[in-house]
């Protein structure tokens, strides 16, 4: 099982370096890919010099910071022109624990995803502030009901795909930047019938660099998923009202 690591950074030179040692440590067979957004701290840089030190970690550098869904999709393409056969999601900034990654591959042979998930029997978050908890668990639930989906975490952004499940995306019709590029890939995968597994994992408020998360990717979020479901229904409505007419 070839993986790839796909690591989306911007203006992240502090915490990257701690994440992709703990990373290599943890899950030694798997390559890394840095995508940078042009970060002015350096991170873009710094990654360079990591890939010119071990061949196993690559980076691409995108000219303007565009999105954390753009970044993964970039990533993704990448190794799609490659043999890799099993893709992660990890962010750098040390929410994710890579030592919890083993924990998700392991799954990755009987699902199509698999989603470190902090809304899950064994998951957590520590150091989170309450408005912060209030908004993912808000953010899933309104999802779940939207979408008619089961998973718990939909926003997690700690995941494992299996190739076919990528190349069976039309990735280029993904617009979503924030948030709701990982509901719209939960959502896709999960109208195809794919098998959706969620694992517990301990997510770490990240103490170094800084958050880029701000109220537009939430308003973003819950605009598409609102567009999604109620497209959804309607399409549902007009298949019900087509065999009634029939
Ligand atoms: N390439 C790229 N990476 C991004 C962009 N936005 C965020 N990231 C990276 O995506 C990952 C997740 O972003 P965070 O800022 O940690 O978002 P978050 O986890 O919701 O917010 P915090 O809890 O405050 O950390 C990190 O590795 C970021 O550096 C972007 O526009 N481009
Ligand atoms: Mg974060």
């Amino acid at each position: 099982m070839k993986i790839l690591t796909v690591i989306p950074t911007y203006n992240e030179i502090d915490a990257l370096p701690t994440t992709m040692d703990r990373l290599r440590a943890a899950v030694p067979e798997s390559d890394v890919l840095v995508v940078d957004d042009g970060s002015p701290d350096g991170t873009g840089e710094l990654a360079e010099e990591m890939a010119a030190a071990d061949e196993q970690i690559h980076v691409i550098h995108r000219p303007i910071k565009d999105g954390l869904g753009g970044a993964y999709i970039a990533g993704f393409k990448w190794g799609l022109r490659r043999d890799y056969d099993v893709f992660v999601e990890l962010d750098a900034d040390g929410s994710h624990q890579p030592e919890q990654l083993p924990d998700l591959l392991a799954k990755i042979d009987e699902a199509d995803l698999v989603i470190g998930s902090r809304w899950v029997p064994g998951g957590s978050v520590v150091n989170w502030p309450l408005r912060r908890e209030l908004i993912s668990r808000g953010g899933s639930l309104y999802s779940r009901t939207m979408l008619g989906l089961k998973v718990r975490d939909i926003t997690a952004g700690f995941r494992v795909f299996r190739r076919s499940t990528l190349e069976d995306i039309d990735l280029n019709s993904i617009e979503s930047v924030g948030y709701g590029f990982q509901v719209d890939m939960t959502f896709r995968v999960a109208l195809q019938g794919k098998v959706i597994t969620e694992v517990p994992i301990t997510f770490v408020e990240r103490t170094l660099g800084e958050s880029k998360m701000n109220s537009g990717i939430v308003v973003e979020a819950v605009t598409n998923v609102t567009k999604w479901g109620l497209g959804a229904r309607a399409r549902a409505l007009a298949t019900k009202a087509r065999a009634l007419t029939q």
